[in-house]
């Protein structure tokens, strides 16, 4: 059995290249990395890589995350600035036996030293974005932190090899040096070959409180399907920080186990995601959350375009 799970329509293209190497016995730590590079290279996406919104001082910082299931290596970036593939240098960081997350200019060094692509990743649409949303906050007070799609998947192959990775720019107009949960083990991310895996977008300060995607596969280790034990992990925590202190933030978690069953739920309207399985072609599904069950549609032509016209959409200066 192989397959890939990820958050977002936008992984779906990755998630097609990764299935062809999956299917052909490729490797799971090859095949996510192959498939979160597409997005991370994709310029329209606004919210992983090439084209990611930038920070309040208009700069683009990146968190990635990698992860091996067999192994438990763990590799990460936080805050990284100009490079083309975050994910590639968090993979390249889970082979060393210590300095496994590195930040900032450090994470920049290590990645110069070991020869990674250098880019700047900052787009002209990106800084109209920007100035824009400066605008829009000047005049209506509208929170800068709106607007967020991490990437994230987990991935399983023919030898029942697990692996989970992420991506992101993280929250529009955060403030420089802020740290999400995408790359923190456990929070945004976490698969264990013996299991299964699952991975996290949403807001990383309330996703990193509870530790939403190490939970999940925890309650997958103690007998539960991956959608049994999404809804479960999601609908308690939401319950709990709303109980504690009034809102809950955006929760979207995907899991596989390692039969190649998936789950995924929301607290959130309109979430989309992409798989692909042995038995399954690649496919988007919708998510809705009805009464804590998260009821999952296949994503409409219509849809789909629609997806692409927007994101593509000429951009105007406000
Ligand atoms: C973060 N979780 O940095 C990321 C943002 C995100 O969907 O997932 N957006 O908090």
């Amino acid at each position: 059995m192989w397959g890939i799970i990820a958050t977002w329509r936008m992984a779906y293209e990755g998630i097609e290249k990764a299935s062809e190497m999956l299917k052909a016995g490729g490797d799971a730590g090859d095949a996510i990395e192959t498939a979160v590079r597409e997005v991370e290279d994709f310029p329209y996406y606004k919210s992983v890589g090439y084209g990611g919104l930038p920070n309040e001082e208009m700069e683009v910082e990146l968190d990635a995350a990698y992860m091996d299931g067999d192994t438990l290596d763990i590799g990460a970036v936080a805050a990284i600035k100009d490079f083309a593939n975050p994910v590639s240098i968090a993979r390249r960081l889970s082979k060393e036996p210590v300095n496994n997350l590195l930040v900032g200019e450090g994470a920049e060094k290590f990645a110069h030293k070991e020869g990674f692509e250098r880019k700047n990743m900052l787009t002209d649409r990106a800084k109209i974005h920007y100035r824009n949303r400066k605008k829009e906050i000047a005049q209506t007070e509208i929170k800068p932190y709106a607007g967020h799609d991490t990437v994230g998947m987990v991935c399983l192959d023919t030898r029942g090899k697990m692996t989970s990775a992420t991506s992101t720019s993280g929250l529009f107009m955060k403030k420089k040096g802020r740290v999400g949960d995408s790359p923190i083990s456990g929070s945004g991310f976490y698969v264990d070959s013996k299991v299964g895996g699952a991975s996290a977008t949403g807001l990383g300060e309330d996703v990193m409180k509870g530790c939403v995607s190490y939970e999940i596969v925890r309650l997958m280790k103690e007998g539960m399907h991956p959608q049994e034990a999404c809804e479960k992990a999601v609908a308690m925590f939401d319950r709990e920080l709303k109980e504690r202190r009034g809102k809950a933030g955006d929760m979207s978690l995907i899991a596989m186990n390692n039969k190649g069953e998936w789950g995924v739920a929301t607290n959130i309207e309109g979430f989309s995601f992409a798989v692909a399985t042995e038995n399954e072609a690649p496919v988007v599904y919708l998510t809705k959350n009805v009464d804590g069950k998260c009821i999952h549609e296949m994503a409409s032509r219509e849809w789909l375009d629609d997806y692409m016209r927007t994101r593509t959409a000429p951009l105007k200066e406000l």
